[in-house]
């Protein structure tokens, strides 16, 4: 099947929608779908591979000055190295490569990743015409959106094990953001960038969840120390999702889903990113979104990736040193937490 999809930068293309008619009849049915082949790993996915690396030298040299690592072990791969990493001094990269701010706690100084390579794939062309198939034509990057590079969860200290970190339990997207967004057609988008097996930690989905409301979720009893779905809620199966490197899975905001632990010897490393149409609450009003393809106004599209980072700058320094606003609407209080 041949159809304009985008009619992008004055000129108009003519190539096949990423996902297909049947593919899109399974997410409305069962609320999600993997879309093998999205993106191509050594073009689309090696630039940002090359980034990571790059930040983690930067990294290992400044805590070997500060003598907080005894090495660089620099002669490693990546993922070797930051087990190396945790395991022999205990230092934690996730703020340092994620592409949001944590949701308490937020310094002047709270690193994180909004680089030139990170910008370039939320923007994809392919992976927008995917999403333009989804949200439809005019699109809007959400906030609500992580980098996790999960090392083997028997690693994580204690105190590191949050969801950037170990497995996240049952929930559905809506649920970690605000009453605002809940009729907005959000769109989950995960990007494996290691492959994503059962072994090291894919996601696992429950199929057809997304037509049963929101559940509720209760504070503090995930396994990542966050929000969890009481099992008891969950009355349908789950399965598994591997994915291959250069895959994507596409889930509804209200599609039930967690993280299996990583048991392999190596990261999982994995991109979730979300997607709206253009006008729309996000659901995180304190973090910066933006208008990532706009086929009504295009002059209003977000090119420059250091704007980008310049409005989590701003939202950073904004939050540094105040009050942490509300992320979420549940009370561990609740009838349905006890
Ligand atoms: O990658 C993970 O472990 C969790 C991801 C997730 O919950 C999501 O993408 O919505
Ligand atoms: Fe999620």
């Amino acid at each position: 099947m041949t159809v304009h999809l985008s009619e992008h930068n004055g000129s108009t293309s003519e190539v096949t929608p990423p996902v297909t008619p049947a593919q899109l009849q399974q997410f409305d049915e069962l609320g999600y779908v993997v879309v093998e082949g999205l993106l191509d790993p050594a073009r689309d996915l090696q630039p940002v591979v090359d980034d990571y690396a790059a930040t983690l030298d930067a990294l290992a040299e400044q805590w070997h000055a500060e003598g907080r690592l005894a090495g660089t072990f620099a002669g490693l791969p990546f993922g070797q190295r930051l087990i190396k990493i945790m395991t022999t001094a205990g230092l934690s990269w996730a703020q340092h490569f994620d592409i949001s701010l944590p949701q308490a706690g937020v310094q002047g100084d709270t690193p994180l990743h909004c680089t030139a390579a990170v910008f370039d794939l939320l923007r994809h062309p392919r992976l927008l015409d995917a999403v333009e198939q989804f949200v439809g034509p005019e699109i809007y990057s959400n906030p609500i959106q992580h980098t996790r590079i999960k090392p083997p969860e028997r690693v994580v200290p204690q105190e590191q094990g949050n969801g950037l970190m170990v497995r996240v339990g049952w929930h559905q997207d809506q649920g970690v953001a605000l009453p605002e967004q809940d009729e907005v057609n959000v769109l989950t988008v995960w990007l494996p960038v290691t492959d994503a097996t059962v072994e090291n930690g894919c996601l696992c989905v429950v199929p057809g969840s997304h037509q049963d409301g929101l559940t509720a979720h209760c504070p503090g009893i995930g396994p990542d120390g966050g929000l969890q779905i009481p099992a008891r809620l969950i009355t349908r199966e789950a399965v598994p999702v591997p994915i291959k490197r250069g895959g994507a899975l596409f889930m509804q905001r209200r599609t039930i889903h967690a993280a299996l632990e990583n048991v392999s010897d190596d990261i999982r490393w994995s991109f979730d990113l979300r997607y709206q149409p253009i006008g729309q609450p996000t659901g995180r009003p304190a973090f910066p979104g933006f208008v990532a393809r706009s086929h009504r106004h295009p002059q209003s599209e977000l090119r420059d990736w250091r704007e980008w980072r310049q409005l989590w700058l701003d939202a950073r320094a904004r939050l540094a040193g105040n009050e942490n606003p509300t992320f979420n609407r549940w009370n561990k209080d609740a009838p349905a937490c006890a």
